[in-house]
């Protein structure tokens, strides 16, 4: 199988130019003007933009969450993130507390093999450090490719681990050559607030909001940061949806710590204003909440400024039925929201088309810093002679409005909803194949490939 992509504009994160790509098999072969080689298939690029296949470094696919399961399986999830140009997801695999790493990551490879219609990787969830979960890590990184580990400030009783733990596995992770992430809220305080509210009849959706205020992010990003220092790990904290958050964040990397930030599009694009709307605004009850419009400037300027190197989505999709759990008490309410397929196009067309980022800062954090820090690069998150041919023909001009009825995420209703944005993925390439072309799906479920990663080697 071999593909010609004639006279498209390549964006890297470092380059910009009119060329011609030759993929054979499954890599980017040949890169040059006026190319004569034969191929099985042509297309025409002219006008269009070409760049790498996106890279979401945060999803939750057929994730177990608060008695029920996120509604995009492997299959519905890597199809609809193709068609939004996104060809490589990475996962979260959770430890079940009391049980092992390697027990989790059997029961991950169970829903994912076979299934994903696009390539994935994982994180590793530490919901509980003790000595065994110790003499796993290395094993982990060295064996099985899974180089970021992922720990949660929150969720307790479920999810989270305590300052003694989180010391222990960032000295561990780091021996090894690891990076850690977290989701940084501050758990106790949050459950504190929920409780309070509670008792108040405070039980709509507006409370899950109104539960975690910012300080509940800074505090615990402060604290996590701190932490990191200490051990010399790596660290990356996920999601990032404040801008005091993130001015933490910037004070760490002031000391020459290595410490990234991820955002996720939801928090670029909406307002806590989708809190005023009933118990409809259960659609957007995610933690951390949407905030407010000066931290999506913070956030927009972080990306500019380069202290936020990812825009992830945490697309973790609970359909309104689900979402009905909570229908009497907020707390109840699955947390979580679809966005895998949107990411891209939004990206485009709310940072590059209203003039907040440059094309090259777009392909950073759309693909390349991810593939950078997550120890997938130059496989991933460029074009490159040798890099797998992942690419998004992409037309810049083409308007069109989101909505549940056209998207192909597993969710009966859409964030983003007559929503019109401008840039749309055209044909979709990973490694390789057309995978998408003219909104139509070309390859099948297994074609998805796990990805082993890489130590941490590049600081970006
Ligand atoms: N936040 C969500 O909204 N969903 C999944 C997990 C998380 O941290
Ligand atoms: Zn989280
Ligand atoms: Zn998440």
């Amino acid at each position: 199988m071999s593909i010609l992509i004639k006279n498209g504009r390549v964006i890297t994160a470092a380059d910009n130019y009119i060329a011609d790509i030759y993929i054979e098999n499954e890599k980017i072969k040949l890169i040059g003007t006026n190319l004569t080689v034969n191929a099985d298939v042509v297309i025409d690029a002219e006008n269009k933009f070409v760049f790498p296949g996106g890279i979401d470094p945060h999803v939750h696919l057929d994730m177990p969450f608060m008695g029920t399961y996120s509604s995009d399986n492997y299959e519905t999830g890597t199809r609809a993130a193709l068609f939004g140009g996104t060809t490589t997801v990475i996962d979260f695999v959770i430890q079940k507390q009391g049980n092992s790493l390697k027990a989790a990551l059997n029961e991950w490879n169970g829903r994912a093999e076979g299934n994903a219609v696009g390539d994935y990787a994982f994180h590793m969830s530490v919901t509980d450090f003790n000595e065994d979960t110790k003499a796993e890590i290395k094993d982990m990184i060295e064996e099985e490719g899974i180089t970021s580990f992922k720990t949660f400030m929150a969720y307790k009783g479920a999810l989270m681990i305590d300052d003694k733990q989180m010391i222990g596995l960032m000295y561990e992770v780091k021996k090894h050559g690891g990076l850690l992430t977290t989701h940084a809220t501050n758990g106790d305080m949050i459950d504190y607030i929920v409780a309070k509210h509670k008792s108040e009849g405070k039980l709509s959706p507006l409370y899950h909001y109104l539960s975690q205020p910012e300080i509940t992010e800074s505090e615990a990003t402060n604290r996590f940061t701190d932490m990191a220092y200490q051990t010399g790990v790596p660290a990356y904290v996920v999601h990032v949806s404040s801008e005091d958050a993130l001015n933490h964040i910037r004070d760490a990397s002031k000391r020459n710590q290595k410490v990234f930030a991820e955002t996720c599009i939801q928090y670029l694009v909406l307002d806590a204003s989708v809190y005023d709307k009933g118990f409809e605004s259960a659609k957007w009850v995610m933690s951390p909440p949407i905030r407010e419009k000066k931290d999506q400037a913070g956030l927009w300027a972080g990306i500019d400024q380069g202290t936020v190197q990812t825009v992830a989505t945490d697309h973790c999709p609970f359909t309104l039925e689900q979402k009905k759990a909570g229908e009497k008490d907020f707390s109840k309410i699955p947390n979580g929201a679809p966005g895998i397929e949107n990411r891209m196009e939004l990206l485009f067309s709310e940072g590059v088309r209203k003039g907040k980022i440059s094309l090259n800062k777009f392909v950073d954090v759309n693909s390349a810093n991810a593939a950078k820090i997550f120890g997938m690069f130059p496989q991933k998150g460029t074009i490159a002679v040798g890099s797998d041919a992942d690419i998004v023909i992409f037309d810049p001009n083409e308007k069109h409005t989101l909505s549940a009825k056209t998207h192909h995420m597993n969710c009966d209703y859409s964030s983003y909803e007559g929503l019109e944005i401008t840039g749309k993925c055209k044909t979709i390439i990973l490694r390789g194949k057309v995978a998408v072309d003219d909104n139509k799906i070309l390859v099948e479920k297994g074609y998805g490939k796990f990805i082993k990663r890489n130590k941490v080697t590049a600081i970006v």
